[in-house]
């Protein structure tokens, strides 16, 4: 009886732990994505979206945070970009990630090559490409897919 109370806090601990991201969002290195492929949305309602989920725009910080997100940009395999969280509207050329308020300058990028180039001077807009994975400037008002990102809660999103 003892062994089987011991088994059954174990489970529960295991799925407290599994379950700290919301259903259909993707766990990666304490973070959890939503890649919403099925609508595509201007930036600023891409934001709103994710805020609505406690969340934000995705913000890259590293290479291996860029790799998880190509990755999954690849298998969806959509014919558009997504949106991510950095724009440069405050102050042109000077890119920033919205919510952290950190410079892109500051830390990891991967624009893709000739990138940013503020096209018709009306580019201020971050996107993943669908088929580089790369980073590009692109007017805000246009419709794109876009990534989610949020802290993973241990415990905080338990289901059952
Ligand atoms: C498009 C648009 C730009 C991008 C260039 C790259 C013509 O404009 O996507 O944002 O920089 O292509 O050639
Ligand atoms: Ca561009």
């Amino acid at each position: 009886m003892e062994s089987f109370l011991t088994l059954l806090l174990l489970l529960i601990c295991v799925n407290a732990i599994e379950a700290d991201c919301p259903d259909n969002w993707i766990k990666h290195s304490g973070q959890c994505y939503l890649f919403v492929d099925h609508t595509m949305l201007d930036w600023n309602d891409a934001l709103n979206f994710c805020k609505n989920f406690e969340s934000e725009l995705a913000e890259v910080q590293t290479s291996i945070e860029e790799n998880f997100l190509a990755q999954h940009v690849r298998q969806l395999g959509k014919g558009n970009g997504f949106w991510l969280g950095g724009s440069d509207i405050i102050l042109e050329g000077e890119w920033m990630w919205m919510t952290s308020k950190t410079l892109l300058s500051m830390g990891y990028t991967a624009w893709m090559p000739g990138e940013p180039n503020n096209e018709g001077n009306n580019e201020h807009c971050l996107e993943i490409k669908w088929n580089s994975f790369l980073w590009n400037d692109t007017p805000c008002d246009q419709q794109r897919h876009f990534i989610c990102e949020r802290e993973s809660r241990p415990g905080g999103d338990v289901v059952g």
